[in-house]
């Protein structure tokens, strides 16, 4: 029987968001639930897992399936959702805390295997679920309850890591600019291989520093850029320029897509189980060991 075509209002779920009065995750759900809408990938036919946090609260305000797990530990959990089921379109969620602090080793590991999976991190450069501590990604100065003086530490670069690691596609978003946001999660999906998208999305409440203000005069589109700028606009084929690009230059941080490379074997393409086409979930009995060495020869 061929699917209805879905539209944004089937992908909504009847769990109201307790995210603050215009946080930014708003605009990232929305994308999300776009983009699924727009490439017609059922709410069955998809798993979106988070991490703790804020941000990680998504999954509860989607159709599809979820996994709200533990902190830091989003991405084995996806990943493994996807090699057991690799017909899922699996979508990662989380926060800059979840993925870049307690969860930087998954992160790192996560680029350089290629499972065929999404990573959305809405990254607002503060802790919001906890009220307000500084996150690897917060500015060096910027004054938090866990630093009172000012932050000492320079910030995490998510996407010049995902390069160095081997993600097959890099970009970055800004809940701010919803069409752009919403192409670059369809993109993400579309991808065959581990898709970072880094969302610059605001907390209202707890960063009264990178607000959506801020954003709209620091960021700026590396693809194409403003023309004060003077500078030529970024071919996503061209990683060291990525890598160039993903460090803030003279106050300016940029947002686009970084880096994509098509053509790379996935995990799940190259894992033996799985390319002899053994299904984990549906062609191996709980304890059947022996089925399971036989299925791997
Ligand atoms: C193992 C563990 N350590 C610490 C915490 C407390 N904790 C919950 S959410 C969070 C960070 C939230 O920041 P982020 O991931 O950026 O998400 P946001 O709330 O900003 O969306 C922390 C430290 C926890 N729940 N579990
Ligand atoms: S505390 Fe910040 S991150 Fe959390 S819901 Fe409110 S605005 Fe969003």
């Amino acid at each position: 029987m061929a699917e209805t075509e879905l539209t944004v209002k089937d992908l909504i779920s009847d769990t109201k968001p307790t995210w603050c009065p215009g946080c930014g995750d708003f605009g990232v759900v929305r994308a999300l639930q776009t983009a699924l809408a727009e490439l017609n990938i059922q709410p069955h036919d998809t798993a979106v897992i988070s991490g703790i946090g804020c941000s990680s609260n998504l999954p509860h305000f989607m159709t599809p399936y979820g996994m709200h797990t533990i902190h830091g530990r989003l991405l084995p959990v996806a990943m493994g959702v996807k090699l057991a089921n690799p017909e899922l379109t699996v979508i990662g969620t989380g926060g800059d805390g979840d993925g870049y602090a307690i969860g930087a080793g998954h992160f790192a590991h996560a680029c350089r295997r290629n499972v065929d999976m999404t990573y959305i991190v809405m990254n607002n450069q503060i802790y919001g679920l906890t009220t307000g501590q500084t996150s690897p990604t917060s500015g060096e100065g910027h004054t938090t309850k866990s630093t009172p003086g000012g932050n000492i530490e320079p910030p995490f670069n998510p996407i010049g890591v995902a390069l160095a690691e081997g993600a097959t596609f890099v970009a970055r978003g800004f809940s701010g600019d919803p069409k752009h946001l919403q192409a670059l999660v369809k993109r993400a999906i579309q991808h065959k291989g581990f898709a970072l998208v880094d969302v610059f999305s605001p907390c209202v409440t707890f960063n009264k520093l990178n607000t959506f203000k801020w954003y709209k005069q620091t960021i700026y589109n590396v693809n194409e850029p403003p023309k004060d700028m003077d500078i030529e606009p970024h071919d996503p084929s061209d990683r060291a320029r990525g890598f160039a690009l993903s460090f803030p230059g003279q106050d300016r941080i940029g947002y686009g897509v970084f880096y994509e490379e098509t053509g790379k074997l996935t995990y799940g393409e190259q894992d033996p189980t799985l390319h002899a086409g053994v299904n984990p979930v549906h062609d191996v009995k709980p304890r059947d060991v022996r089925a399971l060495v036989e299925a791997m020869k």
